[in-house]
């Protein structure tokens, strides 16, 4: 590859500032929604003047955090935007014009926005102030970290995560690894960055349990409990937290709550049609730009989620931690058993990682 020297020198320091306005923009993980994480540097002569991020839907924006702490050494100075500045009036009023009243002299975008409301109308407006723009720096790592909220501005659908673990020789467990709950473990912060969590149905147990992030100001999800066909009342066991509604049983007939659950902040929803479609249904209503189905338990609920996720394409990404245990089963019906396969479907943009003692595998599907 041969390159002019300066350009290359300009792009690397752009894609540089670009990484830094996201790690910037990830310190308000699961805070944003329905609104994408976005964070903001202002750079004038090789030195940073101002940073920001949007901490929370309803408040201003990235670019008017990171202008605030500038003050006037925005003028002429280039300012790094994650995504693309807003020239629309939602709950805030139009980054764009805040960077030209800024007087910055150039303005380098991660990507585009895929809301419509936005989308390539706040480039423009730069454009037309005589602002010098970049589009496209870091795409990839950009559209990443708003995977959710594009997805839903594109489709209208949370996004989908399914998250399971399983044995080193490919068994459905029910456990998580050892670390994986504590503060910094991966479960711990996969939680914080789920609007909600579903639980799928299990036909064994009457107690429902789930885990809160341990991460520091973590926003919690709301949990989701699929009961279905119960005779005897109900049991959600939880670690105490102060968020006041934090779960919804959602059921094809009348529960038994015990004890009272309601007055812990958890609700019940009779459903006639107890499946996942009604539920994500749910879950948009509510504004939720992403959900994660947390499979434990037997194999027969991972089908019946699976088989309908499949059918309606309701799923797009997938993370699975492999333990590193060897189980052994006794019966006929052991999951390992052959079955007739009647689907396949190859993921997509496979990565693997380690998480204590296991390895974490994340596809799209
Ligand atoms: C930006 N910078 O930091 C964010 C943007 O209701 P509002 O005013 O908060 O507008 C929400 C929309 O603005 C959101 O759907 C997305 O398109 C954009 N978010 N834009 O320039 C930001 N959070
Ligand atoms: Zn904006």
């Amino acid at each position: 590859r041969v390159r002019c020297g300066g350009l290359e020198k300009a792009s690397e320091e752009d894609a540089y500032y670009i990484r830094r306005c996201v790690e910037l923009a990830r310190q308000a993980v699961g805070h944003t929604s329905p609104n994408p994480m976005v964070g903001c540097v202002i750079v004038k002569d090789g030195k940073v003047v101002g940073e920001g991020f949007h901490p929370r839907a309803g408040q201003p924006h990235a670019e008017v955090f990171a202008l605030r702490n500038a003050g006037e050494q925005a003028e002429n100075a280039t300012a790094y935007v994650s995504l693309e500045p807003c020239n629309h009036y939602g709950r805030t009023p139009p980054c764009a014009e805040a960077l030209i009243n800024a007087k910055v002299r150039k303005v380098v975008v991660g990507m585009v926005d895929p809301n419509p409301l936005v989308s390539s109308k706040g480039i423009n407006r730069l454009k037309e102030a005589g602002i010098e723009v970049t589009v496209g720096v870091e795409e990839d790592l950009c559209k990443k970290l708003n995977e959710a909220f594009i997805h839903k501005m594109l489709s209208g659908n949370p996004f989908v995560t399914i998250r399971y673990s399983i044995s080193i020789n490919g068994m459905l467990l029910d456990q998580l690894g050892d670390e994986a709950m504590d503060y910094g473990g991966y479960y711990s912060k996969l939680l914080q960055e789920y609007d909600a969590v579903i639980h799928p149905p299990t036909k064994t147990t009457q107690e429902f349990a789930f885990f809160v992030s341990q991460e520091p100001n973590a926003r919690q999800p709301l949990h989701i409990f699929i009961a279905k066909d119960r005779k005897s009342p109900i049991r959600i066991l939880k670690q105490p937290t102060e968020a006041d509604q934090m779960a919804v049983i959602f059921s094809d007939k009348e529960i038994a709550l015990e004890p009272d659950m309601s007055q812990i902040g958890i609700e019940t929803v009779i459903l006639n049609q107890l499946s996942l479609h009604a539920i994500l249904e749910y879950c948009g209503k509510q504004g939720f730009c992403n959900v994660l189905v947390d499979l434990r338990g037997s194999i027969n609920d991972l089908e019946e989620i699976l088989v309908e996720g499949l059918e309606k394409s309701l799923m797009q990404k997938i993370v699975v931690e492999v333990l590193p245990l060897w189980t052994v089963v006794k019966g006929t019906d052991s999951p390992s058993a052959m079955k007739s396969i009647t689907q396949v479907k190859r993921l997509k943009n496979l990565s693997s990682m380690t998480s204590g003692n296991s390895v974490l595998l994340e596809g799209y599907f």
